[in-house]
C-alpha cells in the first residue's frame, strides 16, 4: 500500500527522492508519456465546475505518482495541508535549485489579502452531506472546487491562477494531493457519488466507478494528527496522552510509531490505551506489548538495532468505544519488566494516527 504524507513531514531522505524523481521526470522528452511536460500538457483538458472534477483529477495524479515511481519506486506523492501548513510548503520554497520550487508565483507582498483556507472552512467542506454540494453536479462545482481548492489556486498565483498553466508549478499536484486526501476522508462518512458512476473520464479510459476507492487504487493517506512526540526520548514509566479527533467511518486506523529506538540495553513493554473522552470508557492494546527481551519471541527490536517503525492496528478498539468522529485520548505508557532496568530509554519521533 502506498502511503502518501504530508510534504512537512516527510523525513530528509524522503524529501529528496522525491525531488530527485521529479527532476527526473522534468529531464525526459516531451514525447516520452512519463515526461513531466507530457504531463502537465494533459490538464488543459482538465473538467473544472463539474462532479467529474474530483474523480477525474484522482485519476490524474495518480498517473503523475506511477510516473514518479518509475524513477523512484519508493516516492509517494506528498500532500499539502494547507491549513496546518499555513502557507506555502517550506520544501517548495527556494531556487531554481529546488525542483518543487517554481518562478511564476506571486510574491508573498501580492498575496496580502487573497483568501487562503482555514481549518474551519475545510472542516465545514468535510461536513457537507451530499456529494453535489461536496464533489458538485454535472454542470457546476462543489464547494470543495470551488472553495479552499480555487483559493489555493489564486492564492498561489500568476501560473496556478490559470487551468492551461497550473500544472507548470509543481505544487499544483500537491495542491492537488490534498484535494483528493479530503475527498477520502469525506467518503468514510459519505456514500454520495457522481450522478453516473459508470461515467468514462475525459482523456482517461477509467470509469468514475473505477476510482472510488482509494485502498483498491493501492494507496492511503498518512493522516496528520500526531498523537504524540517524544524526541527527547521516553523513560520507564513515564507516560504521554493527548486528545484527539477519532477519524470516521469503517477505516482501518494505526497508530505508527516512528524511528521507535532502544536506547538502552534493558526489558519493558509498552502500553498504549485508547479511552473516550466523554464517557471515560478505555481499550487497553494488550498485543500492543512489545517485549525488548532478547529470548523473548514477542521480541520487535533490541538495543542498537537501529531506528524502526512500530504498527499498531487500533481499529477494533476504536470500535468497541464507538469514537468515531469523537474525541480520543491516546496514552503511551512504558513499563519496565520485573528485575528489569528502571533506566530503560526509549526514543521515537512521532506517534501518528494513520487511515487506511
Ligand atoms: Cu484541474
Amino acid at each position: 500500500m502506498n502511503q502518501r504524507k504530508n510534504i512537512d513531514q516527510l523525513s530528509d531522505g524522503e524529501l529528496q527522492a522525491f525531488r530527485g524523481a521529479l527532476q527526473k521526470m522534468k529531464n525526459l522528452p516531451v514525447s516520452d508519456p512519463d515526461s513531466y511536460q507530457a504531463l502537465a500538457a494533459i490538464h488543459q483538458h482538465c473538467p473544472h465546475h463539474s462532479e467529474i472534477f474530483i474523480p477525474w483529477h484522482r485519476t490524474y495524479i495518480l498517473k503523475f505518482e506511477q510516473a514518479l515511481q518509475k524513477q523512484d519506486p519508493s516516492v509517494t506523492l506528498p500532500y499539502w495541508n494547507w491549513a496546518s501548513t499555513g502557507g506555502m510548503p517550506a520544501a517548495c520554497e527556494g531556487d531554481a535549485s529546488n525542483p518543487l520550487w517554481f518562478a511564476e508565483r506571486s510574491s508573498p507582498a501580492a498575496r496580502q489579502g487573497r483568501p487562503y483556507p482555514t481549518q474551519s472552512e475545510v472542516d465545514g467542506v468535510l461536513q457537507l452531506g451530499s456529494y453535489p454540494e461536496f464533489g458538485g453536479t454535472v454542470d457546476s462545482a462543489g464547494h470543495l472546487e470551488s472553495g479552499p481548492h480555487s483559493e489555493i489556486h489564486d492564492w498561489v498565483g500568476l501560473a496556478m491562477s490559470i487551468p492551461v498553466t497550473a500544472t507548470n508549478d509543481p505544487v499544483f499536484w500537491i495542491h492537488h494531493g490534498y484535494v483528493d486526501n479530503l475527498w477520502a476522508q469525506w467518503q468514510q462518512t459519505n456514500s454520495g457519488t457522481p450522478s453516473n458512476v459508470d461515467q468514462t473520464l475525459p482523456i482517461f479510459n477509467n470509469k468514475i466507478r473505477d476510482v472510488m476507492s482509494i485502498s483498491t487504487l493501492g494507496y492511503e493517506y498518512v493522516h496528520d494528527a500526531v498523537a504524540a512526540e517524544f524526541p527527547g526520548g521516553m523513560k520507564a514509566s513515564g507516560s504521554l496522552s493527548k486528545p484527539l479527533a477519532a477519524p470516521v467511518g469503517n477505516h482501518r486506523v494505526e497508530l505508527r510509531f516512528e524511528e521507535l529506538q532502544i536506547m538502552s540495553k534493558a526489558s519493558a513493554r509498552m502500553e498504549v490505551t485508547i479511552a473516550n473522552e466523554a464517557t471515560g470508557q478505555s481499550v487497553k492494546l494488550s498485543q500492543a506489548l512489545i517485549g525488548f527481551i532478547m529470548d523473548s519471541s514477542m521480541c520487535m527490536m533490541m538495543p542498537g538495532m537501529g531506528k524502526g517503525t512500530l504498527h499498531l492496528d487500533i481499529t477494533a478498539a476504536l470500535q468497541r468505544l464507538f469514537v468515531w468522529g469523537k474525541n480520543i485520548v491516546i496514552g503511551v505508557k512504558l513499563i519496565p519488566s520485573e528485575g528489569g532496568n528502571p533506566n530503560f530509554e526509549i526514543s521515537c519521533r512521532a506517534v501518528r494516527l494513520v487511515v487506511g
